[in-house]
């Protein structure tokens, strides 16, 4: 084969509806592939370059089903090819009928087999065997090409036996591949099967098992820091406004107070939307798909999500007193100079997540502030300055932290193929920040004081630190 042939090419081929364009896009990590219940989705054969950073890995080529596989391979056999004539006689077939109405889906789809693809060929492994699919095993056979077969939605284990028992014969392997469960792993021990199929194409795919386990690396290592950039944003954030002389009143300040959370919520979706990305979870992130979204089903400040996540009352005792000794302050001066909460917060402890809730209702508001420039100015102008924020709830970092570690986790183990399903409620996990060891959360809560007292300070260097932290957080999780 020639240079740029030796790019690896995979026809993906079955009866309709077996999930073929399912698996190309959890392989293809491509979530706009058309994927539906109706038979007959996939009309023309497309190809789909699995790529990084410019370079082709590898091809997979999605394909219209077989529809009549009986009709073609009598056709086929009607000149009672000898074994090496087969191959030849598979190409008569396609120019044959190429461009006719008759076998136009066994046409469209042996034409890339022809061109030098191997095969894989996928069944419903959800389904009873039947001794029907054999024609197509028998003209995929006669095209000499290599071939594997994947037995798609094998969770129930049914009908497995039989399938590999039927397909054994005609494949150098048959495997269980679910598209919509596959992980990151599967995936590439596909791909090292791959190249036990194909000689010429060892090196190729070496390549992309490297390739794609490094970007998998990456790509872990952006989401750590989007994360870490997320937590310290959030815990700085701050509204500043103008107002006249009588200042805010009832109505203006709930409005305030409630553009300062509607802030948070969006620091929150623009950080999930970006790892999102990273993970080339596009349709997720489409305005219209919302409803469709792996969504929290539940918002950043309500109730149920801070009982369910953040750190408990006791572990946030325990995290920023170690903290505040350590960093010679105090709890007060730790959580930004909230001082309702140096005692509160211990009170909090022992009343539970009730208790720690309602903390939140004070844990910001606006308060009038006057810049040193205007002090000094004495100007006469009829404005106060006001500012919102920043949220100095204890536990509002560790409940951000903790979404942002769910969120991220269902991101990263989400086959594409799931481009339609429901929304996820993420939020019924168990907090992952709650199961860290005392020494991390401790170190954790040092960092995260660090951000909040020093809000305007450079925190480059503290947000590289945190994002570290948390990259090993998520690493660690990773092996499981
Ligand atoms: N639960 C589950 N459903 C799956 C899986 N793979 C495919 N499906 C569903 O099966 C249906 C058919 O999937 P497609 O990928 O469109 O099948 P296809 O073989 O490309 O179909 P055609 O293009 O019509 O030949 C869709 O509703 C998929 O969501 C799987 O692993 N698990
Ligand atoms: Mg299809």
């Amino acid at each position: 084969m020639t240079a740029p042939e030796s790019v690896p090419v995979f026809a993906v081929v079955g009866r309709v509806n077996r999930g073929k364009s399912s698996i190309i896009a959890t392989l293809a990590e491509d979530d706009s592939i058309a994927i539906s219940p109706l038979p007959g989705t996939t009309r023309r054969a497309t190809t789909y370059d699995v790529a990084l950073d410019g370079e082709v890995l590898f091809r997979l080529v999605d394909t219209p089903g077989f529809e009549d596989a009986a009709r073609a391979l009598a056709w086929m056999q009607r000149s009672q090819p000898s074994a090496e004539r087969r191959p030849a006689r598979v190409a008569e077939l396609v120019q044959t009928f190429a461009g006719s109405d008759e076998l136009v889906e066994e046409c469209e789809l042996l034409a890339p087999v022809l061109q030098g693809a191997a095969i894989l060929y996928v069944v419903d492994g959800s389904t009873p065997f039947r001794e029907n699919i054999m024609a197509e095993v028998e003209i995929l056979r006669w095209t000499g090409r290599p071939r594997m077969a994947l037995i798609n939605r094998s969770a129930s284990g049914e009908h497995l036996g039989d399938w590999h028992a039927a397909l054994a014969p005609a494949f150098s392997t048959v495997r269980n591949f679910d598209a919509h469960a596959a992980s990151f792993r599967e995936r590439l021990q596909l791909l090292a099967l791959f190249r036990e199929l194909c000689e010429p194409w060892r090196g190729p795919l070496g390549r992309a098992v490297e390739r794609l386990t490094q970007e998998q690396s990456r790509r872990l290592g952006e989401s750590a820091l989007a994360i870490a950039n997320l937590v310290v944003d959030a815990v700085t954030h701050t509204i500043e406004l103008q107002a006249g002389e009588s200042g805010l009143d009832a109505a203006e300040q709930k409005h305030v107070e409630q553009r300062f959370l509607d802030d948070l919520r969006e620091l929150e979706q623009r950080s999930r939307r970006y790892v999102e990305r990273l993970y080339r979870h596009q349709r997720l992130t489409t305005e219209s798909a919302s409803l469709e979204r792996p969504v929290f089903a539940r918002d950043l400040f309500s109730e149920r999500v801070w009982h369910s996540l953040g750190l408990s009352a006791r572990q946030l005792v325990a995290v920023y007193s170690v903290a505040g000794a350590t960093a010679g302050g105090t709890v007060d001066a730790l959580v930004g100079g909230a001082s309702f909460f140096t005692g509160t917060l211990l009170g909090a402890a022992v009343g539970g997540a009730t208790a720690l809730w309602q903390l939140g209702a004070r844990a910001f508001g606006v308060t009038a502030v006057e810049t040193l420039s205007e002090r000094l100015r004495k100007t006469a102008a009829p404005q106060r300055r006001y500012r919102i924020g920043p949220h100095q709830h204890p536990n509002f970092p560790f409940v951000v932290l903790d979404r942002a570690l769910l969120h991220h986790q269902a991101i990263r183990y989400r086959a594409h193929a799931r481009n339609t399903s429901a929304a996820l409620e993420l939020d019924a996990a168990p907090s992952p920040a709650r199961e860290l060891p005392l020494g991390v959360r401790q170190r954790l809560g040092k960092l995260l004081a660090r951000a909040r007292k020093s809000p305007n300070a450079d925190t480059s260097d503290l947000r590289r630190e945190l994002a570290g932290l948390i990259e090993s957080i998520l690493r660690e999780r990773d092996e499981r």
